[in-house]
């Protein structure tokens, strides 16, 4: 299926598969910035869990127009489909020099879906520096899953990734990563709006699968991160077998032989 939504390719979707995250640099027009920053500051008014996307919001509220952008409209359609529901939406500010940083958390209790997910979509409506309590992440942790803040005693990992980016950055995140508020240094109040979306149709093929068959699909799904452990590296890997094997309907898939080993379940055969 090749569209003219601003859709992902497959690779980008393997790549989201083994990463956890992607980022879209400064997609947000600079009068959408300012309005977003107006607003957050004011406070969000809420939203019932499961409310539609399409009719959480008023037309001109900068949640509309963020979600409306084709390159964000196009991802979030490439991940949870064309009409998810809100699950909830928050402000997040880091307050100047506040001293400390968030615990390193996942959202939510233990989530053991492995062939679904939210997104979480993050939103910095200016920019961020390296002195401004970017939020942290650590790419390949999504599908080691974690019960909240019990992580919270890991400080750093090799491969983290403290956000820096210029305003009007969107990243998009599977619920289960890793992630903290950092330590905002600077005499600025930092904003991030966050709004997590739950798919209401099954997560399958959503994106331009034209390049479905690239090799460089298997090689996404193969990336290894600093912080893994030699063989438990590899469980992450199976798991993301398994969620491409759900995402495209392929239950033939495999990275290695992995999955396909662990599966092998011969059939009785009558021996007549
Ligand atoms: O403020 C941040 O950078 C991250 C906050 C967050 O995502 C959370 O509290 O779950």
């Amino acid at each position: 299926m090749s569209t003219s939504k601003h859709l992902l390719t497959s690779v980008q979707m393997a790549r989201f598969v083994a990463q956890g995250h992607l980022r879209l640099d400064g997609v947000v027009p600079q009068e959408i910035n300012e309005r977003a920053l107006a607003a957050l500051a004011d406070g969000l008014p809420g939203v019932p869990y499961g409310t539609p996307l399409r009719t959480a919001f008023p037309e001109d509220a900068f949640m509309s127009e963020l979600l409306a952008l084709p390159a964000v409209a196009g991802t979030v359609e490439s991940l949870v489909g064309p009409d998810p529901t809100v699950d909830h939406h928050a402000v997040h500010v880091r307050e100047p020099h506040d001293g400390h940083a968030q615990d390193l958390h996942a959202d939510a209790i233990i989530d053991v879906r492995p062939d679904a997910f939210d997104i979480q979509l993050m939103y910095y409506p200016h920019e961020v520096t390296p002195e401004m309590g970017g939020t942290l992440s650590v790419p390949g942790s999504h599908l080691r899953r974690v019960n909240e803040t019990d992580i919270g005693r890991v400080q750093n990992l090799r491969g983290q990734s403290r956000l820096t980016c210029p305003a009007g950055t969107v990243v998009l995140l599977h619920h289960g990563i890793w992630h903290g508020g950092r330590r905002n240094d600077t005499a600025r109040r930092r904003f991030m709006y966050k709004i997590r979306l739950n798919p209401t149709v099954p997560q399958v093929r959503l994106w331009d699968t034209a390049d479905l068959d690239d090799p460089a699909v298997a090689t996404e799904l193969h990336t290894y991160f600093p912080w893994y452990e030699a063989a438990t590296a590899r469980l992450e890997v199976y798991n993301r077998v398994l969620l491409w094997r759900a995402l495209t309907g392929d239950a033939s898939f495999d990275v290695e032989h992995w999955v396909t080993r662990v599966s092998n379940r011969p059939a009785l055969r009558s021996h007549a």
